[in-house]
């Protein structure tokens, strides 16, 4: 599979090493990035050509699948160009920021008769989510009843601001959580402890998203991104007959100096390495049957609406309904 690469910042530069060095059956021959620079350093990796705009990466002829690794205000204009061109294309997440362009992207791959798009929700693909799916759906700890999330990031940029809670980081649990559950959310809201003084002074951090499925299952999310002390994921789920955890990544017990530790991973792509792996491997092997086997442009739609009213959750204070559409049944596993 003959793949171009539209973004060339560090997750498109990560996709690159993945998709040449680890990843069987693909080759990335075109890359292209606002910055020649960049576009240049992660074209080098792959001994693949640079090409000076998204547009004609996904013109070109000797482009078979597309990567979106590009800054998510225009995913939608680039995916868009995909599916006009009949192309595959893997869009790293959030899909798009609007849930409007979302569904212009529904329509698009609608008219067009094929499934093309694949969103890049990693943990989907992590060993221990996918353990946990298993147990779930093996009736393990019967019907779901609540959920216990925790997102900690041990700090975030000065231009990650009070939105990106939502959009960006919680995204996550927001698709696995669809995933696991099997089904959509009903509604939002966002409470908002004492801010951590471990912060820039303009983000509110930390924020709980509280959130309801249809079928009256409650979860709750602490989104943490400046917890300082590492990259923290977790998730309990509570049946009627017991509980499922997400595993912690393994690691050595260290006994040293009067004490026994084990290391926290301190960010997302070493907890998240297998992960990413086995997610392109997949996108990969399921092209060659045609379908993206992955999560759809509707998994990416219907993620950004929770995520949307989130974010007007929190502005308001109050709980939000999920104004999602019914499935269309082009969209039914
Ligand atoms: C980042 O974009 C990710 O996708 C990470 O998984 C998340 O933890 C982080 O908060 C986001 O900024």
């Amino acid at each position: 599979m003959k793949i171009g690469l539209i973004g060339a910042g560090w997750i498109g530069e990560e996709h690159v090493k993945r998709l040449a060095g680890r990843v069987t059956g693909a080759e990335v021959v075109a890359v292209s990035d606002i910055d020649p620079e960049r576009a240049a350093a992660a074209a080098a990796i792959a001994g693949a050509r640079v090409v000076d705009t998204a547009e004609r990466l996904i013109a070109d002829p000797g482009v078979e699948a597309v990567v979106v690794t590009s800054w998510a205000p225009v995913h939608a204009e680039q995916v868009l160009a995909c599916i006009a061109a009949g192309k595959p294309v893997f869009c790293e997440k959030p899909l798009t920021t609007e849930a409007a362009d979302g569904l212009r992207i529904l329509d698009a791959e609608q008219a067009r008769g094929e499934r093309l798009v694949q969103v890049g929700f990693m943990r989907r693909y992590d060993a221990g989510y996918r353990q946990m799916k298993a147990v779930l759906d093996a009736g393990g700890v019967g019907v779901p009843l609540m959920v216990h999330c925790a997102h900690r990031n041990p700090t975030q940029p000065e231009s990650y601001h009070s939105d990106k809670p939502m959009v960006d980081t919680a995204v996550h649990e927001i698709d696995v959580l669809r995933w696991l559950l099997g089904e959509e959310f009903a509604t939002v809201q966002v409470v908002v402890p004492r801010s951590t003084s471990q912060r820039f002074p303009h983000l509110v951090d930390p924020q709980i998203l509280l959130l309801e499925t249809a079928s009256g299952a409650r979860v709750d999310v602490e989104v943490f991104v400046n917890c300082r002390y590492g990259y923290d994921i977790q998730c309990e789920i509570v049946g009627e007959t017991g509980t499922v955890r997400l595993p912690d990544p393994a690691a050595p017990l260290v006994r040293s100096e009067g004490r026994a530790s084990y290391a926290v991973v301190q960010d997302f792509p070493s907890r998240f390495a297998d992960a990413f792996d086995t997610e392109l491997q997949e996108w990969v092997d399921s092209l060659r049957s045609g379908v993206p086997a992955g999560p759809s442009a509707w998994d990416g739609y219907a993620a950004t609406v929770v995520a949307n009213a989130a974010v007007e959750a929190r502005r308001t204070g109050g709980v939000v309904a999920v104004d999602l559409p019914g499935r269309p049944a082009f969209y039914q596993e």
